[in-house]
């Protein structure tokens, strides 16, 4: 398979995991998720993680998933690249898993100290893929086998951090984030 076909399907299968957290961001606010729960002297998860800012980005990974499958022919050919289609365990999968990755991201930042929107590096970046892979992988298991091949994965790993603090830098500059990651 050549680069640009590599690429193109890495961008493709990820677009689901992608949109949630931006959605999110957009969408969020309310009750937070941990309810101002403590565990020690340390929020659970903190303000940053909504009901409504889950919801929101779950639904739009999922819709995203379906408008992606409409507009792709199937696994023929797609301005010459045969792109996957998403079956609906790994639509909900993808969407869903982007969010607890970013979840459990926080979680992992609150007890190691760091305040509601500090900065994680290489967590920030890939939380949300790596859970989004594991519950892909746990929900459509022969979808997955077939459609992350190891070049697909690697270029997906050297892809998202870089697609991530780009949207996030716009995100920033359009004052939607408070923090540019
Ligand atoms: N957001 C939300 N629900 C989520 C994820 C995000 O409502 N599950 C919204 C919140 O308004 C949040 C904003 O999107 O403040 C930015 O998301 P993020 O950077 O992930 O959260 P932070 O506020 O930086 O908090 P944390 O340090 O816990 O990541
Ligand atoms: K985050
Ligand atoms: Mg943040």
């Amino acid at each position: 398979m050549s680069l640009a076909a590599t690429v193109a399907i890495a961008v493709w299968v990820m677009l689901p995991a992608y949109v949630p957290n931006n959605v999110a961001v957009v969408a969020g606010g309310g009750r937070p998720i941990d309810g101002g729960r403590t565990w020690g002297d340390k929020r659970l998860l903190g303000d940053g993680k909504t009901w409504r800012g889950t919801l929101a980005g779950t639904l739009a990974g999922i819709a995203l998933a379906a408008v992606l499958n409409a507009i792709n022919p199937g696994a023929t050919d797609f301005l010459g690249v045969a792109l996957p289609t998403f079956p609906p365990a790994a639509m909900v999968a993808l969407a869903f898993g982007a969010m607890l990755g970013d979840i459990l991201a926080s979680f992992l930042k609150r007890r190691t100290g760091r305040q509601r929107g500090a900065a994680f590096p290489l967590v920030d970046q890939l939380d949300f893929v790596v859970v989004a892979l594991a519950l892909t992988a746990v929900a459509a298991p022969a979808w997955f086998a077939d459609t992350f091949t190891l070049d697909v994965v690697v270029a997906i790993l050297v892809i998202t951090p870089l697609l991530h603090v780009l949207t996030n830098a716009i995100a920033y500059l359009l004052g939607l984030k408070d923090e540019p990651w």
